[in-house]
């Protein structure tokens, strides 16, 4: 009796001290602002996966899809301010905050999602911007090239004539080179606009066709390769620093991976989103000619011209930052 009296007891020690362990670990909020089938959220879940996996339950992640915890327009500032912890930003909702990160939004004709974001996450890490500097950055990557989505289809240039397009950043810019009417707005707004007929498509990667559905009433897709879009995921600064030694080596080394995954899940989800498109509303997909892709490609050159005046505004190495780019760019698409 004695003996199970010590045992008991033992064990009800033990379960406490577990108890109070766990309860020593940290639970993190991560905000996401599109829903939850969309890759930036995908890409959150696998990242909430991997961590808690890797520290062995030390942190536990709670994830926020949907703009249910912060919106695209106040996740950075409410990331700062630890509304959240954790939360992903599309950097193009935010004119001029980003000076270094935004050339990755000029037109130099990415064509693959996983390069672009490898070359991201290296000019992040060379040049460490001070845009980032009141806050952890936990990875980034980009969407892929992006196309137009239209209700009407776009079989040449000249169709775009007044055409209101939904887009943000640099490609605003261009569409109004072309013609077209942009409209700059978040993603997540964006089946609204569409559905009350604000704008009559969109400028994104066709990923988009599948998760939010735009397939059923955007019929017509035309190739443009135009730019794509930069997110970084960055955490509370004083959070991150409350983490131990080793969670925090556990999200370090998980950085570049992550960008990685993120940009090769991508790739290969463009491909099924379209075929998935193609099956279920026969989507048509228009190709311009080689006259009509170089009238794009020179329409972006005064935008380089315009970064670069605005980085060197911000004191930074333009040319630099620009030849970085474009050899990390020929390096991995090697
Ligand atoms: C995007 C943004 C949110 C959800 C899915 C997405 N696929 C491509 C993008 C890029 C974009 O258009 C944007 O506004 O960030």
């Amino acid at each position: 009796m004695r003996k199970l009296t010590t045992l008991l007891a033992a064990s009800l020690a033990l379960t406490c001290l577990m108890a109070a362990s766990a309860l020593a670990g940290t639970t993190l909020t991560y905000a996401n602002f599109p829903p939850a089938k969309t890759f930036p959220c995908v890409q959150m879940e696998q990242w909430k996966a991997e961590v808690e996996k890797r520290t062995n339950g030390d942190i536990a992640v709670q994830t926020f899809p949907g703009s249910t915890l912060l919106n695209p327009k106040n996740m950075f500032r409410g990331v700062q301010t630890g509304q959240a912890d954790i939360g992903c930003i599309s950097t193009a909702y935010y004119p001029g905050v980003f000076p270094l990160i935004s050339v990755v939004n000029l037109p130099v004709a990415f064509t693959s999602t996983e390069v672009a974001s490898r070359v991201m996450w290296d000019l992040f890490q060379k040049y460490q911007p001070k845009e980032f500097a009141d806050v952890k950055v936990i990875t980034m990557f980009t969407s892929a090239p992006s196309q137009i989505m239209s209700k009407t289809p776009v079989k040449q240039l000249g169709d775009l004539n007044g055409m209101e397009l939904r887009a943000s950043g640099s490609i605003l810019q261009i569409l109004s080179g072309l013609g077209a009417q942009g409209v700059g707005m978040p993603m997540s707004q964006t089946p609204e606009a569409l559905q009350k007929g604000v704008v009559k498509g969109l400028v994104s990667s066709f990923d988009v066709l599948m998760d939010f559905n735009f397939a059923e009433s955007c019929r017509h897709e035309t190739i443009t390769n135009l730019p794509v879009y930069p997110f970084a995921i960055i955490m509370n600064k004083a959070r991150w620093e409350a983490l131990s030694p080793e969670s925090k080596k556990v999200i370090d080394d998980l950085a570049l991976e992550q960008a990685v995954w993120t940009g090769k899940y991508l790739d290969k989800h463009i491909d099924d989103s379209l075929n998935w498109s193609k099956e279920k509303y026969q989507v048509e997909v228009h190709e311009l000619t080689a006259a009509e892709h170089a009238t794009i490609k020179e329409l972006g050159t005064p935008l380089v011209d315009q970064w670069k005046a605005e980085a060197v505004k911000a004191g930074l190495d333009a040319d630099a930052i620009l030849a970085d780019m474009l050899a990390l760019k020929a390096k991995y698409e090697a």
